[in-house]
């Protein structure tokens, strides 16, 4: 986002590849995270998407955020999957005769010409709606395109500030690992154990065809998914009534700096938007209040049920430094907590690992338990650029786009090694390499 003009591409240039990847995995309406591990489209992966599509097709950019909200539900929410219904059920788990969506998200207004999951995922999108705006504003005002999306957005903000404030504090609750993207962070293990798995032989899970167990999530973990999914849709997806219940730094973070792009767009479509700039910033107060951890330097997870904070160091807990309202005590620190010994920023492979180096449930392997994710690297380079680290911003740049390039943007790598793990030819790793080139 920091270079003016784009360097020319060569044909085999990191930019042609990432690009080629971007097309190989376009559906004609949407992009998915991976051919053989995730066929659908994910709600904030075409966020992520999207931000690097702009920078090849603006319309290919749009066209993916609108086919996402077209799958909108009637209180708002924004689905995490939305299914390709040419799939084969069995290709991904769980597939659509789990979520039911047109039948037991009747009442909450799921859509009924298209299927869907019932729970949501890290509202990314109208920042990224914003930036995607940015990069052809011509294009946007001839299609009307921030007008379309503007109610959708708001709406889907509105569904996160009432419907999930299950903790009464005014932040987004998830309810489901799944919902705050990082599957299986150790942040959840409190909350996950006092859940009853559902028994192993009553689903099968697809993940294991494409990726290797080491990597994935473990059998017990999914069991406890499965039924906490279950249970949600078996009240038709009514909030409020689940046993888990968590207010995570990250999700509430790029909720708010989303309510600051809302702003943005408010403004652009001929509104004041300052109502929205103040509640963000009220929100970003909000967040500190409950969050924040002075002695560890970072921001914890809340668990809602007991009211405790969750003693766990997850990457989650760095990704509010990308506010623009956050005290400048609180920015530093934050600084100090990534480049210290838990997550060691610029050291190993020059990433940021999902979750504390020296805690006890480590593994540089095994998904969001340790490995170093490419969005969480964007979302914390975007952090230290607008708090003018511009150095440490330069050099995790560097990192990403060497990481990228080596493993044929992988969706995950050893935080220590940068060795590739998951699948290759990943949508967001491949799209936030293009921002980051631009
Ligand atoms: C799964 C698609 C999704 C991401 C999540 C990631 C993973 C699905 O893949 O979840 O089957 O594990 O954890 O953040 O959106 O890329």
């Amino acid at each position: 986002a920091s270079h003016a003009s784009p360097a020319p591409h060569a044909p085999h240039s990191l930019h042609a590849r990432a690009a080629g990847v971007l097309d190989g995995n376009w559906t004609g309406t949407s992009t998915v995270p991976s051919r053989g591990l995730y066929p659908h489209q994910w709600s904030w992966d075409s966020a992520f998407i999207a931000i690097g599509l702009r920078h090849l097709s603006p319309l290919r950019a749009q066209t993916e955020l609108e086919t996402l909200l077209d799958a909108q539900w009637g209180d708002g929410r924004v689905p995490h999957i939305v299914f390709h219904p040419s799939v084969p059920l069995d290709a991904y788990f769980p597939s659509p005769d789990f979520w039911r969506s047109t039948t037991a998200g009747r009442t909450a207004g799921a859509p009924r010409t298209v299927q869907t999951s019932g729970i949501v995922q890290p509202p990314v999108h109208a920042l990224a709606a914003w930036l995607v705006h940015r990069a052809d504003p011509g294009l946007s005002r001839a299609r009307g395109f921030l007008a379309r999306v503007y109610p959708r957005l708001a709406a889907w903000h509105r569904y996160l500030l009432h419907r999930r404030d299950l903790g009464g504090g005014g932040l987004a609750a998830v309810v489901h690992p799944w919902e705050q993207g990082m599957d299986n962070s150790p942040c959840w293990d409190l909350p996950l154990s006092r859940i009853p798995p559902a028994p192993a032989r009553s689903f099968r899970r697809a993940d294991l065809d494409h990726g290797s167990p080491g990597d994935r999530p473990t059998d017990l973990d999914y069991g406890r998914y499965v039924r906490l999914a279950a249970d949600y849709r078996d009240t038709g997806y009514r909030d409020g009534t689940g046993a888990f219940a968590v207010e995570d730094p990250a999700f509430n973070a790029l909720l708010i700096a989303s309510e600051h792009a809302l702003a943005r767009i408010a403004r652009e479509l001929g509104a004041p938007g300052t109502a929205r700039h103040a509640r963000a910033e009220r929100l970003t107060a909000v967040l500190v209040e409950r969050l924040w951890r002075e002695r560890e330097g970072m921001f914890f997870c809340r668990d809602v049920h007991t009211g405790e904070p969750i003693p766990e160091r997850g990457v989650s807990g760095l990704v509010p430094l990308l506010l623009p309202a956050l005290p400048r005590e609180i920015t530093a620190a934050l600084v100090r907590t990534a480049c210290g010994p838990h997550f060691q920023l610029g050291a190993g492979a020059g990433l940021v690992p999902s979750y504390d180096l020296l805690g006890e449930a480590f593994d540089p392997h095994r998904y969001w338990r340790g490995p170093a994710w490419f969005n969480t690297a964007w979302l914390v380079e975007r952090g230290l650029r607008l708090h003018g680290e511009r150095e440490r911003a330069d050099a995790l740049r560097a990192a990403f786009l060497r990481t990228a390039d080596a493993t044929g943007f992988a969706e995950y790598v050893d935080p220590y090694t940068g060795e590739a793990r998951g699948a290759r030819a990943f949508g967001w790793t491949a799209a936030l390499a293009l921002d980051l080139l631009h």
